[in-house]
């Protein structure tokens, strides 16, 4: 399939996690006593617009303390949610949808549960919701010609 040549299309999009402490008097039913938190990893387009027509699916790699760690997610919203009690790196492989002929690119997160910094004591008190999230784009270089109509034809 022909490339467009000297062509270089941009995505932007955020990926993180938002983690909230269990409430101690008020335990959601059925979660192991060490679990501390739930939390959620995502990955999701800008102020939550659409990506499905560019990203087909997440594989969303958990620490093998959990059971089917390897969650595959194939359509938005691209997320996990899980309880736990500690904090860990999650990959994160994102696969293209097929028109784009691209292989999957992999990130990785670290899940933050804890709060930090001078507001710590403050925000634990509170049981704030701790979100980590960063900003990225994809660069799709010279993109095959059928997915370059379906990044253009929005
Ligand atoms: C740590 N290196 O020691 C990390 C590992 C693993 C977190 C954290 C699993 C929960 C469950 C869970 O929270 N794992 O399956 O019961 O801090």
């Amino acid at each position: 399939t022909k490339r467009v040549k000297g062509v270089q299309i941009y995505r932007p999009f955020v990926y993180g996690s938002t983690a909230t402490p269990l409430d101690p008097h008020n335990r959601p039913a059925g979660i192991a006593a060490e679990h501390t938190h739930q939390w959620t990893v995502y990955v999701r387009g800008i102020d939550d617009t659409d990506i499905s027509y560019w990203l087909k699916k997440v594989q969303f790699k958990l620490h093998e303390t959990y059971p089917n760690s390897s969650r595959m997610i194939e359509s938005p919203p691209f997320e996990v949610t899980e309880t736990g009690w500690g904090e860990f790196e999650v990959q994160l492989k994102l696969y293209f949808v097929p028109e784009a002929n691209e292989k999957a690119q992999t990130l990785w997160h670290p899940l933050k549960l804890h709060p930090y910094g001078p507001d710590a004591e403050a925000q634990k008190e509170r049981r704030d919701t701790i979100v980590s999230q960063n900003y990225e784009e994809i660069i799709f270089n010279e993109p095959v010609e059928p997915f370059y109509d379906i990044l253009t034809s929005g």
